[in-house]
């Protein structure tokens, strides 16, 4: 009898094993979906004895091993040393070169990454961290087999900008839902965090030499809440964070139209400035020899509502280009990277020789200061300054111009990647002007063909932007990031000939899976089966 029951038991055991499937390598859930993926057969199992082991040189090679540490160690409950002489997963960075590509394999005795640069072993160790079962997002020690499927990952992005933007003008993002955004974007190969700092309702980083521009013109938002500001160092924190997770900084100073902010907070610069003797008073603004202007200065109000295309700067003021070059000097002091954002969309009360005039003499400033302009599709009906860059968002006429004019066009059609879009007429936040945007229109886009003349030659990469007229916290980030972002991100890494919005729906629910366990409350398309 008792022999009976426990081979009853054996069986049942057997049976309930072999019908677990074991994993397989090309069936995982990768978002952005890898170049190439080769299945071999076995599995390996990470066990409490594991370490991680470090190949090569580099200043950031050991903060990459602990970085994959620190992922695995909540959920295993494992030590996960790191060092540079044993473990079965190795982290091997074969040269010193800026390469994003990589390759993964996996035996069932070790798991190898290798690249010939940093960000490219970075993007192996997200991709690694992806072919865990959900369960390791969990902070809490999780009792369970951590197992990987056998087989070879090579890989490397369509794009090498794939970027995001946060505008913290419209609604204040504190420095913690930035980095915490930073991180959602380092999980799907992001590399671009585009701050869109200023605009009408608000001035979001300090100036030392203008100082009001934060005290008044940061002192309010959309719908009239207390706003707030990035002092320099908190900036900087956030670009060194950034950096960590190989995310370049570009920082946006929109002009000339969206300035009430500024215009608000200093009266001098609005027109019919009248400043005594002709100077400037203020001991670090340039002493200026320029006509002085007839009526006495008025301070614009600062707004609240949401309202685009109604304020401009003076582009006959010459305190305009004073003012633009102290804050363009300020902010890529504290910017390494290589892209200063001009704005330039919607100067609807701005005319049109104007603002040809001023984009042209920004455009020097920016490059004066050692920065290449980014602005938006308008800018290129000024001419534009070699290697500088338009961001297509609503017309295909701008992009076009910039093309004949030379210039790489930067990606982000309103009706696709516009994560301020709400999904469906029942969102409970976002707006509609440019679509309703589904995950599955977010999508089922391709930048080398979207708009009309542009093609891959002409296209610096893709970005995703969150305006945030109607985002007021953490939670409407989420909602209106997730599930989208992901989606965008492959159609900014993947070939598209690898793209197929099947496997995409496939895939994604896993992801919804770590989003639940982390509680970031993503927007559970009908789409998709999760
Ligand atoms: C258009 S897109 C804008 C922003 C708004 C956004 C809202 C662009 C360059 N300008 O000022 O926030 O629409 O969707």
């Amino acid at each position: 009898m008792k022999k009976h029951i426990l081979a009853a038991i054996l069986g049942a055991t057997f049976a309930l094993g072999a019908c677990e499937k074991s994993p397989v390598l090309s069936e995982s859930a990768l978002i952005p979906l890898p170049q190439e993926i080769t299945d071999g057969s076995g599995s390996f199992q990470l066990t409490s004895e594991i370490g991680i082991r470090l190949i090569g040189s580099g200043e950031n090679l050991t903060r990459i091993g602990e970085h994959l540490a620190e992922k695995l160690r909540p959920a295993t409950g494992f030590d996960i040393p790191v060092s540079f002489d044993s473990g079965e997963v190795i982290l091997e960075l074969t040269g010193s070169e800026d390469s994003e590509g990589y390759e993964i394999q996996i035996s069932d005795t070790e798991v190898k990454i290798t690249s010939s640069g940093e960000a490219g072993l970075f993007y192996g160790v997200q991709t690694l961290l992806q072919l865990f079962p959900a369960q390791l997002a969990n902070t809490s020690v999780q009792t369970m087999d951590w197992v990987l499927p056998v087989g070879t990952i090579k890989d490397a992005p369509a794009f090498g900008y794939r970027g995001s933007m946060l505008d913290v003008a419209r609604h204040f993002i504190p420095v913690e839902d930035v980095k915490y955004f930073i991180d959602q974007m380092a999980i799907y190969k992001l590399n671009y965090l585009h701050l869109h700092l200023t605009d009408d309702q608000g001035w979001r980083i300090e100036i030392k030499s203008w100082p009001k521009l934060t005290e008044i013109g940061g002192s309010t938002e959309v719908g009239g809440g207390e706003g707030g500001f990035y002092t320099q160092e908190e900036y900087k924190e956030i670009v060194a964070y950034a950096a960590d997770r190989f995310i370049t900084i570009v920082p946006e100073v929109d002009m000339p139209g969206h300035t009430n902010s500024a215009l608000a907070s200093y009266a001098e610069l609005n027109p019919g400035v009248n400043l005594p003797n002709g100077k400037l008073d203020s001991v670090n603004h340039a002493p200026l020899d320029y006509e002085m202007p007839k009526k006495n200065p008025t301070a614009s109000e600062l707004y609240t509502g949401i309202e685009v295309g109604w304020s401009t700067f003076s582009t006959e003021l010459e305190l305009t280009y004073a003012f633009v070059d102290s804050v363009v000097q300020e902010i890529s002091e504290i910017t390494p990277g290589p892209y200063f954002h001009i704005g330039g969309d919607e100067s609807h009360v701005t005319e049109k020789d104007d603002y040809i005039y001023f984009v042209e003499r920004v455009q020097d400033i920016v490059s004066k200061y050692g920065k290449t302009s980014i602005g938006w599709d308008e800018v290129a009906t000024a001419k534009l300054l070699p290697g500088n860059v338009a961001q297509f968002w609503a017309l295909e006429e701008n992009a076009i111009l910039a093309k004949e004019q030379g210039n790489k066009v930067l990606m982000s059609p309103a009706k696709k990647v516009y994560l301020d879009m709400q999904y469906d007429s029942t969102s409970r936040i976002g707006l509609h002007w440019a679509a309703y945007i589904e995950l599955d229109s977010a999508y089922l886009w391709e930048p080398t063909s979207y708009a009309k003349g542009i093609s891959a030659e002409n296209i610096l990469g893709v970005e995703a932007p969150l305006w945030t007229e109607t985002v007021t916290n953490r939670e409407d980030i989420d909602y209106l990031t997730f599930p989208r972002l992901p989606a965008i991100a492959e159609v900014a890494w993947t070939k598209k000939e690898r793209r197929n919005w099947e496997s995409f729906s496939r895939r994604i629910p896993s992801h919804g899976k770590r989003w639940e366990i982390q509680g970031i409350g993503f927007y559970k398309s009908p789409k998709v089966n999760w």
